[in-house]
């Protein structure tokens, strides 16, 4: 007896689940294209360094960023901001690679975020004991405010405890393990949650070693 492929029911990831309004986890999505991403991860990196921003109250951040794409977010002690230019080489930033907004975009698409075309994508870098404190991503709404644009993550190498809140700082969170290959997708009321991550824990992830990239594409307007 031959196995039909083509009976089989979707497999469990096409059905995006929803941890919240307008919030849904696609696991594993990403796993057929991870290679792939970490390529363009890689290629980016060689042309905008990985580096530590600084909080303008002053913090080195403990997790490192990169960015490509048309526009890239950046932190000093003049505040944040997206910036077309990267600060480091005043060079515009690294093209986004095509499979990042393939994945990007299909993912969105899953979710019922049909026309997501994101302009910016945030390379985050964490190390075992790097970590990013509860906070809101209002910085891509510019001076229009406008957060109809979902927020797409990708999570590579080692797992995460991701936080997830409510709108205000001193809601409730819950907490959602991210692992190798998993997307999130965050839009509607879940667009201007607060979240963040636990300091990672030391592990030695199969592909990636001792760290997590995460990737998160978004549709950022400028302020002027
Ligand atoms: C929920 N990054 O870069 S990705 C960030 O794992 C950031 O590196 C985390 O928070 C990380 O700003 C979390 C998941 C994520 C990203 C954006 C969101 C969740 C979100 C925006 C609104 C609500
Ligand atoms: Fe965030």
């Amino acid at each position: 007896m031959t196995l039909n492929l083509f009976d089989e029911p979707a497999p469990a990831y096409l059905q995006p689940m929803a941890i919240a309004p307008g919030a849904a986890i696609l696991r594993g999505y990403a796993l057929p294209v991870a290679d792939a991403l970490m390529q363009g991860v890689e290629a980016v990196l060689a042309a905008a360094p990985l580096r530590h921003l600084v909080t303008p109250g002053g913090q080195t951040m403990s997790v490192a960023m990169s960015n490509c794409g048309a526009l890239g977010w950046v932190s000093d002690r003049r505040g944040y901001r997206y910036l077309a230019v990267d600060p480091l080489s005043n060079q515009p930033w690294p093209p986004m690679p095509n499979e990042f907004l393939a994945l990007a975009t299909r993912a969105a698409a899953e979710a019922g975020f049909a026309d997501f075309m994101p302009n910016a994508c945030l390379i985050n870098r964490y190390e075992p004991g790097a970590r990013m404190g509860l906070h809101q991503d209002r910085d891509e709404g510019g001076k229009e405010e406008n957060f109809s644009a979902p927020i797409v993550s990708v999570s590579l190498g080692l797992p995460a405890e991701f936080l997830f809140g409510g709108l205000q700082r001193k809601d409730k969170t819950t907490r959602w393990l991210l692992l190798h290959g998993d997307v999130v997708v965050w839009g509607g009321p879940s667009r201007l949650a607060f979240h963040g991550v636990a300091p990672m824990k030391a592990g030695e992830h199969a592909v990636l070693g001792a760290r997590r990239i995460n990737l998160t594409f978004r549709w950022a307007g400028l302020d002027d």
